[in-house]
């Protein structure tokens, strides 16, 4: 389903749009002079008609016009019980020729209202008529200038003033070590050489080309110049220290971020990227238009739940507000992992701007989820938004399931463990997965397969590799005190992600890799064996880092830098490469913007010490960027206003 094109411009555009009019600044003051003058024509020619329509209305609808209560207004000084009128509003008839003699009283006044009105209006416009055209102009200005104002006044009053949350460690990091700090200065230096690059050479694209030394975008922008580098990238640079940087980007979203764009853009990618990366900012640094940006940008998703379940389209029309489902999709579905991934920044929306929409939105979500059979326990990675029904029964903790698991537990996080609801999801979905798609390889590597037609395919993706981080995220406070065996299933997953990088020619990881017929953690395909700059297994090594201080994972993390920077590092940026197994690899040719939001951010945060952004205080989206946990016990979220 394709969007219609719409009307380049409104028709009250085109004077200042139209060359031919704007060069000739006196045809446009005629213009505006007779289009006034028109106008004034048209309503007292509609005064007159309604004037002369009253007389010809039969008596029962004059009164029924009172019934309706408008003779308050009209009548402003008649005392209802005095005059026989209920005081719930209703005429009490039957009163014979009193109440005659009141209607034609009724009538009397009502005419004189109106011919004075009448007269005020046309004496007001013969005194524009006398006005001068700048004088006009004036006048046109201060209205517009008042709408403006008014609308602003509209905008603020959608962001009430809100206490903020508690915002703990948000600064330096530093960890003390000189060794541990040379490695977090040659972070932020690589930081710096892929900004710098993006400022240099696209500047409100939404990605680079590094080689190319030009913008880059995909279909999940939709075509439109978002600046989705800046917006994703921005936290970092202000965990970074990067503070020019950061105020550059700034800038640049208050001056041109702007989403009344007719761009079809995926709701998961700018939900995770664009309100996600600018809810971090907002909190990070308190300035005030994140929060603005991010409340615009949200109420454009939300014309995605539009369906007959409630589950949102993968796409919406940011203009039109039409959505669809990729083409891709098995039977018009939606993808777990997409509408499963709204959970963190829609209840931090509800909560910053006081509307409920964004909280209701995916708690029902929620509640069709768990209405539904799981097969086997498990979710499939395809939902029908119109029947409610599954499409193919593929589940996976990779692409199309991955980060649905994670936001169950993070909900539980971020809401101070209060949602036990979704901590309960997440025990039960974490069980039936352990059950049915984990193994361990001849090798003695435990894997995380994907269950596919009937059978468990003996895969796994670079994307699987973030449920190590997740397994140690969420030991504590796991079912039956398992918290040990979950630190250790989180310590193999990094382990087995680690051996798919250690066993490659660059030391950087392939796309997927395989656990069959004599293979481990190697890829097979052609088209598994890129890279492109992803973060899954640096974020494993982080979460592993702070819930151990096991010093191989500052190792590990330390390996894949030196090897982004060797590999992928070229004089426009950094890049993604093509082939892992290659020692003369090619470029693909983009610096994706995650790879400046995530794996950049989680590197530096692997070299800063645990007090920085502490994990009881800040929960990470799925793109990296923290938000705090919010302490809702006095909260209201579920259909009221939020109050606090
Ligand atoms: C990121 O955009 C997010 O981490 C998302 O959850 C899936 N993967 C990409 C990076 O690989």
């Amino acid at each position: 389903m394709t969007t219609p094109a719409l009307l380049p411009i409104s028709g009250r555009r085109i004077p200042t749009l139209n060359p031919g009019f704007s060069s000739f600044p006196h045809h446009r003051a005629t213009l505006r002079l007779s289009e006034k003058f028109i106008l004034l024509l048209i309503l007292s020619a509609f005064i007159t008609l309604c004037f002369g329509a009253f007389f010809f209305l039969p008596d029962s609808s004059k009164h029924k016009r009172f019934d309706l209560g408008l003779e308050d207004v009209l009548i402003p000084h008649i005392d209802p019980i005095k005059e026989g009128k209920h005081p719930g509003g209703h005429i009490i008839h039957g009163q014979g020729g009193h109440d005659e003699h009141r209607h034609r009283e009724d009538e009397e006044h009502l005419r004189n209202k109106i011919r004075a009105d009448h007269e005020r209006v046309l004496e007001e416009a013969k005194e524009k008529l006398k006005k001068s055209r700048e004088e006009l102009r004036a006048e046109i200005q201060t209205e517009k200038n008042k709408v403006a104002q008014d609308l602003k006044k509209k905008d603020s009053k959608l962001l009430p003033p809100i206490p903020m949350p508690k915002l703990v460690g948000i600064q330096d990091g530093d960890p003390g070590d000189p060794d541990v700090k040379e490695k977090r200065d040659k972070i932020r230096e690589m930081m710096k050489h892929a900004w710098d690059n993006y400022r240099q050479y696209c500047w409100g694209h939404n990605e680079l080309k590094p080689l190319a030394k030009k913008g880059h975008s995909t279909n999940i922008f939709g075509n439109s110049q978002m600046g989705a580098t800046i917006v994703d990238a921005l936290d970092s640079l202000y965990i970074m220290g990067l503070r020019d940087e950061f105020k550059d980007g700034q800038e640049w979203i208050e001056k041109n971020l702007d989403f009344s764009v007719n761009a079809e853009v995926s709701v998961f990618e700018v939900n995770i990227r664009f309100i996600g990366g600018l809810l971090a900012s907002y909190y990070l640094s308190g300035q005030e238009v994140f929060k603005v940006k991010a409340a615009q940008l949200a109420e454009k998703l939300l014309p995605a739940f539009n369906t007959p379940t409630g589950i949102p389209w993968a796409m919406v029309n940011l203009k039109s507000g039409v959505g669809r489902n990729w083409g891709w999709a098995s039977a018009g579905s939606s993808i777990l992992s997409e509408f499963g991934t709204l959970h963190m920044e829609f209840v931090h929306m509800s909560y910053l701007t006081g509307n409920p929409a964004y909280y209701n939105k995916v708690m029902h979500i929620r509640k069709q989820l768990q209405k539904m059979d799981r097969p086997n326990g498990l979710y499939p990675n395809y939902l029908n938004p119109r029947t409610g029904r599954w499409g193919q029964h593929h589940t996976s903790v990779g692409g199309l399931g991955d980060s649905f698991y994670e936001y169950l537990l993070k909900a539980w996080l971020m809401s101070d463990k209060t949602d036990t609801e979704a901590r309960k999801m997440y025990d039960e979905a974490i069980e039936a997965i352990e059950k049915h798609l984990i193994r361990k390889s001849n090798g003695g590597l435990t894997f995380i397969g994907e269950w596919k037609n009937g059978h468990l395919e003996r895969k796994m993706g670079h994307l699987t590799c973030f449920a190590g981080g997740m397994f140690a995220l969420g030991a504590d406070g796991s079912k039956g005190d398992k918290a040990g065996h979950y630190l250790q299933l989180g310590a193999e997953i990094a382990h087995t992600c680690h051996e798919s990088y250690d066993r490659t020619v660059l030391k950087l990881g392939p796309e997927a890799f395989k656990f069959d017929s004599g293979l481990e953690a190697v890829a097979v395909r052609q088209n598994e064996k890129y890279y492109i700059l992803r973060p899954e297994v640096i974020e494993t090594y982080w979460y592993m880092w702070r819930f151990t201080h096991d010093p191989k994972y500052r190792q590990w993390g330390w390996e894949a830098a030196q090897a982004i920077e060797k590999y992928c590092r070229v004089s426009g940026g950094f890049s993604g490469v093509k082939d892992v197994y290659s020692s003369s690899p090619t470029f693909d040719d983009v610096q994706q913007s995650f790879f400046l939001a995530e794996t950049l951010k989680y590197l530096y945060l692997l070299f800063s010490s645990d007090d920085f952004l502490p994990l009881d205080s800040w929960v990470f989206n799925t793109e990296a960027h923290p938000l705090p946990v919010l302490h809702l016990a006095n909260t209201t979220l579920s259909g009221n206003r939020v109050t606090r």
